[in-house]
């Protein structure tokens, strides 16, 4: 409890406000501790990528670069894209690295590392967290080579069994009923992203709702040597429909970090928007032969629309 919490805290004399160096952990040159970054080093936009090579598929389009950085599988490059100060930073796959990313993102900008306080309500920072990846579609009429913004994000994952994600009412009954729809022995969890992001940085693009899954092979229902314990799963995933007064609501794509980003974006206070490269249609078993041209496109789109709207 956080009683039990401050008590253990006043033991070793930290005082109960300050974060201890086991938790907010910093590098000797004062960075944070995975993506070796100070707060100054980042912009208020960050352009998310999953692949560390994609981060300079990105930047290349910079007018100039002011930081780089590589640490495990953060790589970081800082510069400006027509005058617009910009950061693009790569992930790795899988929620459990978002975890790492948004909270150290976060940190970066609403804690003091000299004094290891949370700042004040006043002077904290919402960031523009924009994901450029790649995914696979459950539907035949969302084909490769589509650019889709996601709208609801479902967790497969078990990231928030560890958070109090508070979920909307429309949330709750879609995650209840896909629970049923799926035979799950677990609640997945439902999140809506930016809609303001969406409508300006996604603006022209499809709209769709994402399944972020924790992993890539069976728990997006890909058999290669091994059978899944559902042999129907996928039609289920392809077939769930939930009616509200909102309409109709259908998953559209797969992939590994969206409800992870969606969900961590609400309990900190971000903006967060995750763009989906379709490069895999799961419907009609194809694959894209020119998957990194449409990443590529997708890339430029979003840098215009970034440009566009600041
Ligand atoms: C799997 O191949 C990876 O591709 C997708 C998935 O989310 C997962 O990370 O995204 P990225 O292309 O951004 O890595
Ligand atoms: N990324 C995924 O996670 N799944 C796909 O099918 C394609 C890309």
């Amino acid at each position: 409890s956080p009683v039990t919490f401050k008590i253990q805290y006043l033991k070793f004399n930290i005082p109960p406000h300050m974060i201890p160096s086991s938790e907010l952990i910093l590098n000797p040159d004062g960075s944070i501790y995975h993506l070796n970054l100070l707060p100054d080093h980042i912009s208020d936009t960050i352009l998310t990528v999953g692949d560390p090579a994609r981060v300079a598929q990105v930047s290349k389009h910079f007018d100039s670069i002011e930081f780089e950085t590589t640490h495990r599988e953060f790589v970081t490059h800082v510069g400006y894209y027509r005058g617009k100060r910009l950061t693009v930073l790569s992930t790795g796959m899988g929620t459990d690295n978002i975890d790492i990313v948004m909270n150290e993102l976060d940190a970066l900008v609403n804690i003091d590392f000299m004094s290891r306080e949370v700042r004040p309500t006043e002077e904290r920072m919402n960031l523009r967290i924009i994901r450029i990846g790649t995914s696979g579609s459950l539907q035949a009429d969302v084909p490769v080579g589509t650019m889709l913004a996601t709208e609801h994000a479902v967790g497969l994952d078990s990231l928030m069994q560890f958070y109090p994600l508070m979920e909307t009412g429309l949330e709750t009954e879609i995650a209840t009923e896909l629970q049923q729809s799926l035979a799950l022995p677990f609640a997945p969890y439902v999140v809506r992203g930016s809609d303001l992001l969406r409508e300006q940085v996604g603006a022209g693009t499809a709209v769709g709702n994402t399944v972020t899954c924790p992993g890539f092979y069976g728990p997006q229902g890909r058999r290669l040597r091994l059978d899944l314990r559902q042999a129907d799963y996928i039609a289920r995933l392809q077939s769930f429909r939930h009616q509200s007064a909102e309409g109709l609501f259908r998953l559209s794509n797969f992939e590994m970090e969206t409800a992870g980003y969606y969900a961590l974006g609400r309990l900190l206070g971000h903006e967060v928007l995750s763009l989906n490269a379709i490069v895999a249609n799961r419907a009609t078993g194809e694959f894209a032969e020119n998957a990194g041209a449409i990443i590529d496109s997708m890339i430029e789109r979003t840098l215009q629309q970034l440009v566009a709207i600041s």
